[in-house]
């Protein structure tokens, strides 16, 4: 019904001037600017669940960003992120100026995928006040093009991918089943593994986001198991995301507004706004936090997967491991990995967890973390279905863990989980996991622009290829410093050039990171 469509098209106009455009991890923007964008996805997600007859999802969100901004993340039927075939088609059907464009567009899916009408989309949001219009505009999208929008819950970003993925395979999806599912293996992991491991405290920094009252959720049955979560930036007073989270912690390594009175010394963690990224850290008495960043959470991953694998019976059949980081990975996580943990295979992708999950899919057990503690561990299902055809402890503790690790995306709670599992079965404390190896010391800048696609790149995102002259003069700099690496990229969920720079001592990799943030101002 066409005309229908145009309506509803109309209903949602396309802010003059804008051109919204697949970032990293979907559209992010002022929320204020997003309905438009938001009930064209919600379209664009029904023909993609009506082309493939299955379901598929929506996240209302914008992650880490601050809270007046919103976004919107796309959920293929597998739980994945949106196939990248399909983001040419987003981008064309969210830019498209007017409604009668956009409807060309929506005609132009329905014919290139033989789709007639659209299929059921799952729906979910985070705590942002804008959330629960965009849901309408998201539901809205969905109906106009004859598909069945599935009530909006507040959900986590990984809840909803989880929840996805379940449902097509014909799998109990519900909340419920996802805090069973996770829980449920970790407890028999901890029971089996580590029946007599010491209670142990930990302050979790929850963003002021939608992890703060799933972790409530997951609190009490963790407290059973002798892990007693204190949950501090809750939501009840401060804003989301301000001066706290993830993403703060990780790239200010500072203490997190709400934790003034926690003691140093006290193990800590950081989940973000919604709660698909997790780092740990240790208040020192300075006011700086020590972290315990995703490459380092991919290593100790590595370090118990290992150690599980040697233990086997008949240790030599092979097992194809790897790890996946990108550029920002600390050049010592990578080091450590490639001398240290051999029968590790090492891949660089390009930032944005669309990129390492691939990567990471092509292995038995791929391990990929961005260092800002976005990731999983996957276990390719092949591999999982030898794990079922025989028993024994260490094919029962794998299989736990592949339902511990979400297999669909990065998800905090995984995280969390997977840390204190590993510590525990390995017998370690901080002091271990912290000797593996020590950070390179490094900055990271962000540098508002005018136009960030005025800044292109190549190698995984390494070397800049436009602004023309820029990538030298970068190098000159580079060559300046000790054990110095340095990369320029624009970001693609801010509207900022992002730098980062690494050196042989904390002062250098500063002066080094200030030196290109510079040339990147200049040039814009
Ligand atoms: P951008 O803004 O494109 O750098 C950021 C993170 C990514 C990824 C996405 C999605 C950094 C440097 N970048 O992307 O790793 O997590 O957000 O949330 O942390
Ligand atoms: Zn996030």
């Amino acid at each position: 019904m066409p005309t229908d469509v145009l309506l509803q098209l109309n209903t949602y106009p396309l802010r003059e001037g804008l051109k919204p455009t697949y970032g990293t991890a979907g559209f992010r923007s002022v929320a204020d600017l997003l309905p438009s964008t938001v009930f064209r996805c919600g379209a664009l997600m029904a023909l993609r669940a009506g082309a493939l007859r299955q379901v598929t999802g929506i996240v209302i969100t914008a992650s880490h960003n601050p809270e007046q901004d919103n976004g919107v993340k796309l959920v293929d039927p597998s739980g994945n992120m949106l196939d990248s075939q399909w983001e040419n088609m987003a981008d064309a059907l969210a830019q498209a100026t007017t409604a009668e464009q956009a409807l060309r567009e929506v005609e132009l899916i329905k014919q290139t995928w033989a789709v007639g009408t659209g299929g059921t989309v799952m729906v979910a949001h985070d705590t942002r006040s804008s959330a629960l219009d965009l849901c309408k505009a998201a539901a809205a999208g969905i109906s106009a093009v004859g598909g069945t929008p599935e009530p909006a819950l507040l959900l986590t970003t990984p809840q909803l991918h989880w929840m996805v993925a379940r449902r097509n395979c014909c799998l109990p999806f519900s909340e419920v089943d996802y805090f069973q599912t996770l829980l449920g293996a970790f407890e028999q992991l901890r029971s089996s593994h580590c029946p007599s491991a010491k209670a142990q405290a930990l302050v979790v920094d929850a963003a002021n986001g939608v992890g703060a009252p799933k972790l409530a959720e997951a609190a009490g049955r963790l407290s059973d198991l002798g892990l007693n979560i204190n949950v501090i930036n809750s939501g009840t007073s401060g804003a989301l995301n301000a001066g706290c989270g993830a993403d703060f912690v990780q790239k200010e390594q500072a203490r997190p507004a709400g934790f003034e009175s926690i003691p140093s010394g006290m193990r800590c963690a950081s989940m973000d706004g919604d709660a698909d990224r997790l780092v740990y850290f240790v208040m020192r008495k300075s006011g700086h936090a020590q972290l315990f960043d995703g490459d380092r959470i991919a290593v100790l991953a590595a370090t118990l997967l290992d150690r599980i694998l040697h233990e086997r019976p008949g240790a030599d059949a092979s097992v194809r491991m790897g790890i996946v980081q990108t550029a920002y990975a600390n050049g010592s996580s990578t080091r450590y990995v490639r001398s240290r943990l051999t029968e590790c295979e090492v891949v660089m992708t390009p930032t944005g967890v669309k990129h390492l999950h691939h990567a990471a899919a092509a292995f038995d057990i791929g391990i990929y973390y961005e260092a800002n503690g976005h990731g999983t561990i996957l276990f390719k299902p092949s591999f999982l279905k030898t794990l079922t055809e025989g028993s024994g402890g260490w094919r029962t503790e794998m299989g736990l863990l592949s339902q511990v690790m979400n297999q669909a995306v990065g998800d905090a709670l995984s995280g969390l989980l997977l840390v204190e599992y590993a510590l525990c079965r390995l017998g370690w404390g901080l002091a271990q996991w912290t000797d593996l190896y020590t950070d390179l010391p490094s900055r990271q800048l962000k540098v508002a622009v005018p136009n960030r696609a005025a800044f292109t790149t190549t190698d995984a995102e390494t070397r800049l290829m436009t602004p023309r002259g820029l990538q030298c003069q970068v190098e000159a700099e580079v060559a300046k410093v000790s054990q110095g690496r340095c990369f320029v990229r624009p970001s693609g969920t801010e509207d900022v050039v992002r730098v980062y720079a690494e050196a042989e001592n904390q002062i250098a990799a500063d002066q080094l990171a200030k030196a290109v943030a510079s040339l990147v101002s200049e040039m814009a």
